[in-house]
């Protein structure tokens, strides 16, 4: 083909600015006296300086959510995130909350002022009481201290970056499985995340004997994650007999508690039940670190409202770990935001409103209860093959169907029903209308799909 006289001739302007600006984009810095640049200014300036930049995959759960609202269809189900759903299938905002909200609004007397680092006082104390006892002893002696965080994540978020700063261990161990965020969150405060065992495929149950292996093999001192109820994702918690072992090999090794608390009052329905782990550890005189979250259980979710306490052996440790909080607050987002704590304190220190928020919370609880039994059922109607009871087994927000990827996939593909890879279904976002559908969906996916 003819090409034109100028094939072999020098290179064009054009030429030597396109290859200057590759050899930028290879990583050579750009000369701005080059003459053939300084032709076309307005070429480098179209470059980005972020031009490097790789695009990143969703998160594996709030990327769930991402792929759902692309999904035209009508007959679509959101079960990744766990947020509750109303039986139509809608989020919900608590009566109690709207009550709490509507008496801020009509407070003239309330101002938009910053909090204090350590965020709403009135908050923190609630909070302490709430997932310790309101007859803690830990309380009474003030060897608690507690923060206002942003959520849970917040909450972990922050206390890892204390332990990373002021404690001796920097190794964390995590269950295996876990909540996706807690490598990530642990990883990047600087912390050596280990897992230990702890669900078992083949019982889908508790591991106990791997877990009780692992943490016995963890080094003196070291961290380690615990879910305080309704484990994300298996829903398998550890009875009050196993959990009493546990504290013991801790206590033992000097194992330092972390407890994540996203769920108190989901699992159970009752808030002292879920937290009793916790408390376990409290009382005998030990220290333990607490991430709560009012995300799920007062359906906070979007208001990003938590809590972080410190239980220490003395007043005096309690009231120097504090100062030292502050100072890992201070400059990762200054101070907590007001809104959600006041809602959350508005309804912890008035006693009907705290009445009218356990029956709701037991509500939503026990329609997530109904929907296990609902799903179970319509599997073993349907003659699903394998054994199902886990459904009803398991505890709190999830049940972790033993659904492997490809057929997680399968039933997005089919079905357009969204859940995690790892084959987590969120109850919470199941209504009776849609279990015949999860259901069917279930039962081709395990027929069709090795
Ligand atoms: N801990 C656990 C165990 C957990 O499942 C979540 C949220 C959190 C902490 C953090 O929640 P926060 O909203 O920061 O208070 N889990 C659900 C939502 C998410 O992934 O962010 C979920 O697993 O679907």
């Amino acid at each position: 083909m003819h090409r034109g006289n100028d094939s072999h001739s020098s290179p064009s302007p054009a030429d030597r600015r396109l290859s200057a600006l590759v050899r930028h984009l290879q990583g050579s810095p750009l000369d701005a006296a080059d003459p053939c640049l300084a032709a076309a200014p307005t070429s480098a300036a179209q470059i980005s300086v972020f031009d490097h930049v790789v695009r990143a995959p969703e998160d594996p759960i709030l990327g769930v959510t991402v792929a759902y609202n692309k999904d035209p269809s009508p007959n679509k189900l959101n079960l990744g995130v766990g947020a509750y759903r109303t039986e139509e299938g809608k989020p919900l905002v608590l009566n109690v909350v709207r009550k709490a909200e509507q008496m801020l609004v009509n407070d003239r007397s309330r101002v938009k002022e910053y909090l204090p680092i350590v965020g709403l006082a009135d908050f923190n104390k609630l909070s302490a009481k709430l997932i310790l006892g309101t007859d803690s002893p830990a309380i009474q002696d003030n060897r608690v201290t507690t923060v206002q965080c942003l959520s849970g994540t917040g909450s972990l978020r922050v206390g890892a970056e204390f332990l990373a700063r002021h404690y001796h261990q920097h190794t964390i161990y995590i269950p295996q499985p876990t909540w996706g965020n807690h490598v990530k969150i642990f990883g990047l405060a600087g912390l050596a995340v280990k897992t230990y065992h702890y669900y078992d495929p083949a019982t889908r149950g508790l591991n106990f004997k791997g877990l009780l292996e692992d943490l016995g093999s963890a080094p003196s001192g070291a961290i380690v994650l615990l879910h305080a109820c309704a484990h994300n994702p298996t829903g398998v918690d550890p009875t009050a007999q196993e959990w009493e072992q546990i504290r013991k090999l801790m206590r033992s090794k000097a194992l330092l508690p972390f407890f994540d608390s996203a769920y108190q009052g989901f699992a159970s329905g009752n808030l002292d039940a879920d937290a009793q782990s916790i408390r376990m550890f409290v009382r005998d005189g030990g220290e333990c670190l607490v991430a709560q979250s009012y995300a799920k259980n007062m359906g906070l979710y979007g208001e990003r409202v938590g809590a972080l306490s410190m239980v220490c052996r003395s007043a005096d440790v309690a009231s120097r770990v504090e100062s030292q909080l502050k100072l890992v607050i201070r400059p990762m987002y200054s101070s907590p935001p007001i809104h959600g704590a006041s809602i959350v304190a508005t309804i912890l220190k008035d006693r009907a409103m705290f009445q009218e928020w356990e029956v709701e919370l037991k509500a939503m609880a026990d329609r997530i209860i109904s929907m296990r039994k609902q799903l179970f059922d319509a599997l073993r109607s349907r003659g699903t093959p394998g054994d199902w009871s886990h459904i009803i087994k398991q505890i709190g927000m999830f049940t972790f169907t033993g659904l492997n990827s490809a057929q997680v996939a399968f039933m997005t593909k089919e079905y357009h029903i969204y859940l995690t890879s790892d084959g987590r279904i969120s109850m919470a976002g199941l209504s009776s209308r849609t279990v015949p559908h999860l259901a069917d969906a279930i039962h081709a996916a395990v027929t069709k799909v090795a």
